[in-house]
């Protein structure tokens, strides 16, 4: 008979070979630049939550979303953001800690440096501000990121629940005068299918893995079960996004393969960036130059004014001065096409064509 310690060691042995094998399989990595620190690498941007005056009295407890959580209306030209910080660890390597703490860090340092500047430099109020991040205890929390701004774990139930409130009905019902940029920090995966002999992407990003018991590890990684829980498809987006009447939708969209998103979520006044196409790693960074551009640096006509579509172009560029074979793309004309700024179909002076309402959208 096989001893209860021995049984839980093979389990234990066959669970990591599951895992890693899963993991290997399903994601790839996105970055491995360390850390970007833009305060020390000397260009302007001052943030450092110990510097900041910050006293929200009423932080929310981290929690999952249940009905009557919000209480915020809308009350007409409201501005919101939503920040998400999907999964840390993307192949198995990245489970060990010295890699883990270099995800982490890196995740929580976007994540706290957008919200910074949609708090600091664009007057976003923290409570218009949503930040689904989970946390892991083990793990050093860069100084950019306060943990106190977090209002919920980031998993696809609270994005879901978070987007259903901005619809008809919603606590914080929008309407044209309002609007909403939204920012996805994480790993993505282009899942080939073959559906009926055609080709389908099936493009997802990721939220972090949160087991209770042993018996759901099982469950999930040996018999399948809730496989989806923590992937969010392009279009399950799309379809959390349908009736939101925001009069301007604007997504920052960091993973690799983000640009599969672009036809699922394409609308009218919606302005799409992606750091790479549908069929693309993104291994350049690409939110740290995004969130530099927006901050002052991208102001190529020297109007004083940041426009997306100059922060794009700002960080695009950025990107192929370090690689040709990856494409950031920009999509706001609602025809469900990613362009990049070298590319037929991108021409900011042209109603028609990408980069029109970016040119003309501010935050
Ligand atoms: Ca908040
Ligand atoms: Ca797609
Ligand atoms: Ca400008
Ligand atoms: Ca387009």
């Amino acid at each position: 008979m096989i001893s209860r310690c021995l049984r839980s060691s093979i389990i234990i042995v066959i669970f990591f070979l599951i895992i890693g094998a899963n993991i290997v399989t399903s994601f790839v990595i996105t970055t491995d630049d360390a850390l970007i620190d833009l305060n020390n690498a000397g260009l302007v941007f001052p943030f450092d939550k110990r510097e900041m005056s910050y006293n929200e009295s009423d932080s929310k407890l981290i929690s999952n979303l249940s009905a009557g959580d919000i209480i915020i209306k809308a009350e007409g030209g409201e501005e919101f953001a939503l920040i998400v910080v999907g999964r840390y660890a993307g192949r198995l390597l990245d489970m060990f800690q010295d890699n883990f703490q270099q995800y982490y860090s890196w995740y929580l340092n976007s994540a706290g440096m957008m919200y910074s500047l949609l708090r600091n430099t664009y007057g976003y109020s923290d409570e218009n501000i949503f930040l689904l991040v989970s946390l892991k205890d083990q793990y050093d929390i860069p100084s950019s990121f306060n943990p106190d701004w977090i209002d919920y774990e980031s998993n696809k139930e609270n994005l879901k629940y978070i987007l259903a409130e901005f619809k008809p009905g919603g606590n914080i019902w929008m309407e044209n005068d309002d609007s909403l940029f939204f920012t996805f920090i994480n790993h993505g995966l282009d899942e080939d299918e073959r559906n009926n002999g055609k080709y389908a992407h099936n493009t997802f990003f990721g939220f972090p893995y949160k087991f209770n018991t042993i018996q759901e590890i099982v469950s999930h990684f040996v018999f399948k079960k809730n496989l989806n829980a923590f992937k969010l498809y392009d279009w399950e987006l799309g379809e959390y996004l349908e009736n939101i009447h925001a009069g301007k939708m604007i997504f920052i969209l960091q993973p690799c393969y983000s640009g599969g998103f672009i036809n699922d979520i394409s609308g009218i006044n919606r302005i799409i960036c992606t750091s790479s196409r549908e069929s693309e790693l993104a291994t350049v960074e690409w939110i740290e130059p995004f969130i530099h551009g927006l901050n002052g640096n991208a102001d190529a006509n020297g109007d004083e004014k940041i426009s997306i579509l100059e922060a794009y172009e700002y960080t695009a560029r950025n990107v192929n001065k370090k690689t040709k074979i990856e494409h950031p793309l920009l999509d706001d004309n609602d025809d469900g096409i990613g362009h990049h700024y070298s590319e037929v179909g991108y021409d900011p002076t042209n109603p028609n064509s990408d980069g029109y309402v970016a040119a003309r959208t501010f935050l």
